[in-house]
């Protein structure tokens, strides 16, 4: 198993859920974090926290995935000792709506075709030339089950998290010759933020996804990004779909009554 102690790991939406939960995971193994959202209070508290209990080192970036020139900004001025990311995971995304596609909000659509695709692109352009300079890193996208399975009223949120998968995909592809490694992890459903996010804050509708069955959480999928980032420097997980035992597809779900 790989030692993380001081490598330096980005994480783009640490602000909450499965980024906040990787934070803690990652901090709680020494690791140096460069830590990313559009919520700066959000951040500045989880990193005091962190920095109490774990006594490691933290960079925060207040950033807007979605900016492009603010992206190519803050990889291009970290302070120095910061620079040479070792583990970029791109996690900040979100989806809107679950409507029919003609008729969804084209606004939403713009939200999530930029936020979990360029987003994630910009990321990997600006921090990945370094990895391959130094021929050493890893790069860690948040998929998800909704980019295996189309289901009904998630037309443009499946659409980006198969555009995700591509460009894993892609990624591994272009960096064969070197030392980097690229894994998607493909979740099913974890409660976080995403299903109020999605219904623009309407809490009665988000709970609702989650009654009757006990979904993943952030900290499960924290978990499996650690082992698959800790695994031996010659293996790649490539792939890594998992699911609650309550959940069998992206449709099929067993609740209690
Ligand atoms: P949360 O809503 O809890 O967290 C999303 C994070 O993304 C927040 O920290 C948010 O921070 C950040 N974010 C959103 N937009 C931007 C932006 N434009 N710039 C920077 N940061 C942004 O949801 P999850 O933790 O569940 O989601 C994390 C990832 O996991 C997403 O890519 C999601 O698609 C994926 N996923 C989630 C699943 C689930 O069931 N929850 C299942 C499969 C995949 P802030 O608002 O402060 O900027
Ligand atoms: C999040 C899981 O099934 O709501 O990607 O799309 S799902």
């Amino acid at each position: 198993m790989i030692s993380l102690q001081n490598q330096i790991i980005l994480i783009t939406g640490a602000s909450s859920g499965i980024g906040a939960a990787c934070a803690r995971i990652f901090a709680g193994a020494g690791a140096k974090l460069i830590l990313a959202a559009r919520r700066w209070e959000r951040l500045q508290e989880l990193a005091n926290n962190l920095k109490e209990e774990f006594g490691v080192e933290i960079y925060l970036l207040h950033l807007d995935v979605r900016d492009r020139s603010a992206v190519e900004y803050a990889i291009a001025n970290l302070p120095p000792g910061w620079s040479d990311i070792d583990i970029l995971i791109n996690n900040a995304g979100l989806s809107r709506g679950l409507d029919k596609l003609y008729e969804g909000d084209i606004q939403g659509w713009e939200e999530m075709i930029d936020t979990n695709i360029s987003g994630l692109l910009y990321l990997s352009r600006y921090v990945v030339p370094g990895m391959v300079k130094r021929d050493r890193g890893h790069i860690v996208n948040l998929g998800s089950i909704a980019g295996h399975q189309t289901y009904p009223g998630g037309n443009v949120y499946c659409a980006t998290k198969a555009a995700v998968r591509a460009i894993s995909e892609g990624l591994k592809q272009d960096l064969l010759g070197t030392r980097v490694r690229v894994t998607s992890i493909d979740p099913g459903m974890v409660e976080t933020e995403f299903s109020n996010v999605r219904f623009y804050g309407d809490h009665k509708r988000s709970d609702k996804v989650y009654q009757g069955l006990t979904p993943l959480t952030g900290d499960d999928v924290a978990d499996v990004i650690f082992f698959c980032v800790t695994r031996s420097p010659h293996v790649n997980i490539n792939e890594l779909i998992l699911m609650p035992v309550d959940q069998a597809s992206a449709t099929l779900v067993h609740r209690q009554s």
